[in-house]
């Protein structure tokens, strides 16, 4: 039975399970939930994730997995092959570290319901809000940059020369980017592993825009 990953075609959350599904080879069934819509409050999502927040991960129709790190970590364990985090522990330290800059500190601020909170009750016009989520969409990439930029272990990837779960994270950062029109000229580094990471056939094809359930015209 095919795990099934309830996720959204433009949920950054959702392509790092999905990039992490594809580069370990492994076959998902995608439900779409349309936050657009916002179906992640219907109750009946609301009975896989109360947290009304994708991805979730179903495995053998059993308890869904849910927050993408956790998700990555439980597929990590379970298909360690090929390896999405280095063997020494020190390694494994700054591939975590270099993904929760994202995962922790980027993403968690450009979220639809912080969009919607921002608007509905904080009265900030849609240039404000688009402010916003430049803003800290590049603060999240210019520490990615602070670290790859100068430390010996970046390699052709965040870390070595096989992509890890920071190059995961890092390139869902960068579709972020792409969604809210960031400038990326500053960040040499991190968008060149991205062109690395873009290469390959896993990274690509997990791509929002390539999703079933994305829009036809990509003016989205
Ligand atoms: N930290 C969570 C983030 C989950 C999350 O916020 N997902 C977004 C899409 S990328 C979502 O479903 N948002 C719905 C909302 O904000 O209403 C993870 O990494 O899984």
């Amino acid at each position: 039975m095919p795990m099934k990953l309830y996720g959204f075609w433009r949920s950054l959350a959702t392509y790092r399970v999905r990039a992490a599904l594809a580069l370990k080879g492994i076959e998902v069934e995608q439900i779409s939930i349309n936050l657009l819509q916002g179906k992640q409050h219907a109750e009946d999502y609301k009975a896989i994730n109360p947290q009304s927040v994708v991805p979730a991960l179903v495995i053998d129709g059993g308890p869904p997995l849910f927050q993408s790190m956790a998700i990555l970590e439980y597929l990590e364990e379970t298909h360690p092959k090929p390896a999405l985090l280095p063997k020494d522990p020190r390694g494994r330290a700054r591939v975590r570290g270099l993904a929760q800059i994202v995962v922790s500190d980027g993403h968690p601020l450009v979220v639809p319901r912080i969009r919607g909170y921002l608007e509905r009750e904080m009265d900030q016009d849609e240039p404000a809000r688009n402010k916003w989520l430049a803003h800290w969409t590049l603060e999240a990439l210019k520490a990615l940059e602070g670290h790859l930029d100068k430390e010996s272990e970046t390699g052709r990837f965040c870390h070595g020369d096989a992509p890890t779960i920071a190059d995961i994270c890092l390139v869902s950062q960068v579709f972020g980017a792409k969604f809210f029109n960031v400038e990326t000229a500053g960040l040499p580094t991190a968008m060149r592993i991205f062109g690395e990471c873009m290469k390959i056939d896993a990274f690509d094809r997990s791509q929002p825009a390539k999703q079933p359930d994305a829009p036809k015209n990509p003016a989205h």
